[in-house]
């Protein structure tokens, strides 16, 4: 038998958050290490050296003292960092190519579905109308993404080949080919004043809490083809000021919304976010996270570790992320 429990506390529920569905992945990639899924009263505390856990109930992994790595099942390490408890380990995050294709995958979904008025061609279908709009092209229309790590990168990179014109913004100054870079505070206004659509793919920490508000989007480039500014957000809830969003739909100060995060998850029935017309919900799945992927993600960083190789993808505790 391997050194070192590996235990997994995820608080999840159906499909791709089975908890029984982890223990199988990690099963199968685990050889003959010991894979116990919390919470077990039998498992030995001290034997474990591992743990790989999404949203675990705060304190759990105060338990173990002699963990080494903190795997988190997803990419944001939002509520994990939000456990004063946490061990002193390494935290590592999700980054892998799965993941980021899906986020790409609904970034230009959503992007090309303002682009091209997909909405308003669904209401003309339901009333049996025959009404093409003008169409402007892709390179009329400016998207700026906020976040360029690893998902806002290959997100911005295929805008650009789409031909849409693509800003971003980061903390650190980044370099993309084709895209316009700018960064940290001095950065924020002209990129905001070059962006009609505008993807929010940053990380949730003090320093981004409620960074989309009004100030914000009376900020965004006024001339869009669309309209008025689009704002796609499927960073973290609580990066937006909800309140608003809405109030800034009703004056025209946004045209559009596409949200797949909010404050509270679900999304409460009695939201007016539901039924705003020009507001589009997905439940949290821009990128779903694939256990096959992950847990293979986990096993080879463990392996690499062991091996007196570096962890790949550590979070920074101080910059929360
Ligand atoms: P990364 O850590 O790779 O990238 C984060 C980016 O945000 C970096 O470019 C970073 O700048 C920038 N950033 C962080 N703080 C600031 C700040 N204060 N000012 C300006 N820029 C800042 O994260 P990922 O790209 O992997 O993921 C981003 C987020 O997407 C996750 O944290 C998670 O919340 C969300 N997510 C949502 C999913 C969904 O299904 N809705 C699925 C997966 C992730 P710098 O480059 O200088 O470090
Ligand atoms: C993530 C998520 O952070 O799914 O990976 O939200």
């Amino acid at each position: 038998m391997t050194e070192g429990t590996l235990v997994l506390a995820i608080q999840g529920g159906a499909d791709n958050w089975s908890p029984q569905r982890w223990v199988e992945r990690f099963n199968a990639v685990a050889g003959d290490r010991k894979v116990v899924l919390l919470p077990d009263p039998a498992a030995d505390p001290d034997a474990v050296h591992y743990a790989a856990v999404w949203k675990p109930p705060q304190g759990v992994l105060a338990a173990f003292r002699n963990l080494r790595v903190i795997f988190n099942l997803g990419a944001g390490v939002d509520a994990l960092l939000a456990d004063p408890t946490l061990p002193d380990v390494p935290i590592v995050r999700v980054a892998v190519d799965d993941l980021t294709g899906r986020m790409t995958e609904y970034v230009v979904l959503h992007t090309l579905m303002h682009h091209r008025q997909q909405r308003r061609l669904r209401d003309d279908q339901a009333r049996r109308l025959w009404r093409p709009p003008a169409q402007w092209a892709a390179s009329a229309v400016t998207v700026g993404v906020m976040g360029l790590g690893q998902l806002g990168r290959d997100a911005a990179a295929v805008l650009r080949r789409i031909g849409f014109a693509v800003v971003g913004w980061s903390y650190s100054a980044r370099a993309i080919d084709g895209v316009e870079c700018f960064s940290g505070g001095d950065g924020l206004a002209p990129f905001l004043a070059k962006t009609h659509i505008l993807v929010c793919l940053l990380p949730l920490t003090p320093d981004t809490r409620h960074i989309l508000d009004r100030r914000l989007f009376e900020r965004l480039a006024r001339n869009s083809p669309l309209g008025g500014p689009v704002l796609i957000n499927a960073g973290r809830g609580g990066l937006q000021v909800e309140a608003d969003i809405l109030s800034c739909l009703d004056d025209g100060t946004l045209l559009a919304a596409t949200l797949d995060v909010f404050a509270t998850e679900p999304l409460p029935a009695d939201s007016p976010l539901w039924s705003h017309p020009r507001v589009t919900i997905t439940p949290h799945n821009a990128a779903d996270t694939d256990p096959d992927a992950i847990s293979a993600y986990v096993a080879e960083q463990i392996a690499r570790f062991e091996a007196g190789g570096p962890l790949r993808n550590v979070v920074d505790r101080a910059r929360g992320y």
